[in-house]
């Protein structure tokens, strides 16, 4: 199978974690992007969607699925969403699509985490994808410092083909940190969360994944 007819098996699977009548968490990027579509088949069954990015927000639309508020709304019974990376505990890293601030609000909310990816997802120690960092612009270079303190290599994220800094939906700019082996996921969360210019830290470790669903050549796997 394909890396994404694997996608296309998780995202089918997460639909039978969707609760009829209720609001639905969607998450952002390619894998969730294929758990909208067939959101989409059974829109009838929600009452709406709290998106995770503009980008996830349009594709919903373009479904004709309501796009909640999450102002206006007072529960989320699930959060469906990929990753760039997860462990066996359900830590995840998350941020490559740069949308990590959103997701990591929309799934604090929610009462279920159901993470989709395809299997190669799956690490045992996590920090081999380069950890993101939102920032607010003007402390870039200072969280940076911090960053390299704490053993990281950061680097802005740039448009592409540009050097210009990649500007996210909340007016943020992005590190990505490699170089960095997370033996304490929860630990290192709390540490970068604390780093003053720092909006979110792409590390799900704090409130992880209740669910992960791995797409594999054998099928769905699930990891509790
Ligand atoms: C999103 O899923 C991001 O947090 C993460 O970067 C992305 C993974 O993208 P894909 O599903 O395209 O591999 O939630």
């Amino acid at each position: 199978m394909t890396q994404d007819e694997l996608k296309q098996a998780v995202a089918r699977a997460a639909i039978d974690y969707v609760v009829d009548g209720e609001i639905i968490g969607v998450g952002t990027g390619s894998t969730a992007n294929f758990f909208i579509d067939e959101l989409g088949k059974i829109k009838h069954r929600i009452k709406g969607a709290v998106a995770s990015s503009e980008a996830t927000a349009a594709r919903l639309r373009g479904h004709g699925i309501d796009v909640l508020d999450l102002n206006d709304v007072d529960a989320i019974s699930v959060y469906v969403d990929g990753a760039d990376e997860i462990n066996a505990t359900g830590a995840m890293i998350k941020g490559g699509g740069a949308a990590l601030t959103r997701e990591k609000i929309v799934a604090s909310v929610s009462g279920k985490f159901v993470c989709i990816a395809d299997g190669s997802k799956l690490v045992e120690t996590l920090g081999k994808f380069p950890l993101p960092v939102e920032v607010v612009p003007m402390a870039a270079n200072a969280v940076s410092r911090k960053l390299v303190a704490l053993g990281g290599q950061p680097r802005l994220r740039t448009k592409a083909g540009s050097t210009d800094a990649f500007v996210t939906d909340n007016g943020g700019y992005i590190l990505d940190v490699a170089g960095l082996s997370i033996t304490d996921p929860v630990g290192l969360e709390s540490e970068i969360n604390q780093i003053v210019g720092v909006i979110a830290v792409g590390l799900f470790a704090r409130r992880g994944a209740d669910v992960c669903l791995l797409g594999t050549g054998d099928g769905v796997k699930k990891l509790t």
